[in-house]
């Protein structure tokens, strides 16, 4: 009989020795990320059957309209994190300035901060195509007890101690890194169990599919078009195929699994491009690496950028290590 696959909770107790702080909120944190995204999953899944579809009239900072599941998992994400008293503060997509959890307590000892996307992809959520969580912890530059300030939000990439998202697709998944490599886990919904289902996630070095919304080709830079066209090609039979579902975390999922790259460079129309450096970009560019991939701008490396600002965009390149470099190197000779 086929060994019984280890739980999400069993793997959190067996390697958070592992984990080079204080593994115990750490361990916390996940489990009330975990719990969230249980019941983000029941909904998203749900949400053609309620009146939980369409727009809750009303925009975020972005300008978009907030879809109401995307305020659903936003609320939800934040009273997890604050009901369990683990972290001192949370930014979010969805809200115009980071919230401090209780941290003008002075005998609040949380040490962690965490970014979130509590929805990527939700335009798509009417048309029941998978959407995504995506989050991004980092221990506060702070003294613990004072209030969160900025600061403590605005770290490069590089600083992160984990990051995942949950992919809410023809299976639900927890996909996370602590440093320690990227672990899959998949929901079996009859018992609200999270089981290791993909270990030790790698991107391969090499791939044949490429992400990218090629309506936006006339407006991209030099570097990106002939890329594309590289990629188009005929002469050395190139295997290239596009591949773009309109989802970050589907299309980051499907290429670590079968090999790819994901584009968002920035263009006539997005000068910095679309995705947030802090909540899309640096933690999907630390799963990446953590993966053997690679994820940068088309000339720094994403989680070696300087945030300025809490909900600044980036170009962004990610996927296997090789198509990224290519990418790189016609961005160079375009300069
Ligand atoms: P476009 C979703 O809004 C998102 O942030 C990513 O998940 C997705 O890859 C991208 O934007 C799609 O943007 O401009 O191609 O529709």
């Amino acid at each position: 009989m086929s060994q019984r696959k280890q739980t999400l909770g069993e793997f959190i107790i067996e390697n958070q020795q592992s984990f080079k702080y204080t593994s115990g909120e750490l361990s916390r944190l996940i489990n009330a990320i975990r719990l969230a995204a249980k019941v983000v999953n029941h909904e998203v899944n749900k949400a053609g059957l309620v009146d939980i579809i369409g727009e809750a009239g009303d925009t975020n900072i972005q300008g978009e309209d907030q879809q109401k599941l995307d305020v659903f998992a936003n609320d939800l994400f934040i009273k997890a994190m604050t009901r369990r008293n683990i972290v001192c503060g949370i930014a979010s997509e969805e809200e115009d300035d980071f919230v401090a959890i209780n941290s003008q307590d002075e005998n609040n000892q949380n040490k962690y901060v965490v970014l979130i996307d509590p929805l990527d992809g939700s335009s798509n959520i009417d048309v029941n195509v998978s959407v995504g969580t995506i989050f991004s912890i980092y221990r506060r530059v702070t003294e613990v007890g004072t209030p969160v300030i900025i600061d403590d939000f605005l770290q490069k990439g590089n600083k992160q101690v984990a990051a995942g998202y949950v992919i809410y697709g023809t299976s639900t998944m927890l996909v996370y890194t602590t440093g320690d490599g990227v672990n899959g886990f998949t929901l079996n919904p009859a018992i609200g169990t999270f089981y290791l289902s993909h270990p030790n996630m790698q991107f391969p070095e090499d791939g044949q599919i490429y992400s990218v919304n090629e309506g936006n080709y006339i407006h991209f830079p030099q570097g990106i078009k002939d890329y594309i066209k590289y990629c188009q090609m005929e002469e050395g039979d190139r295997p290239y195929t596009s591949r773009y579902i309109g989802s970050l975390v589907s299309d980051f999922h499907r290429n670590m699994i079968k090999g790819g790259i994901y584009m968002y460079p920035k263009s006539s129309m997005n000068s910095n491009g679309k995705l947030r450096l802090l909540y899309e970009c640096n933690p999907m560019a630390y799963i990446a690496e953590q993966a053997n991939g690679r994820a940068s701008d088309g000339f720094t490396r994403i989680m070696d950028i300087e945030p300025t600002k809490l909900h600044q965009r980036v170009p962004f390149l990610c996927g296997s290590k090789n198509m990224v470099k290519k990418v790189e190197e016609f961005m160079e000779k375009a300069k």
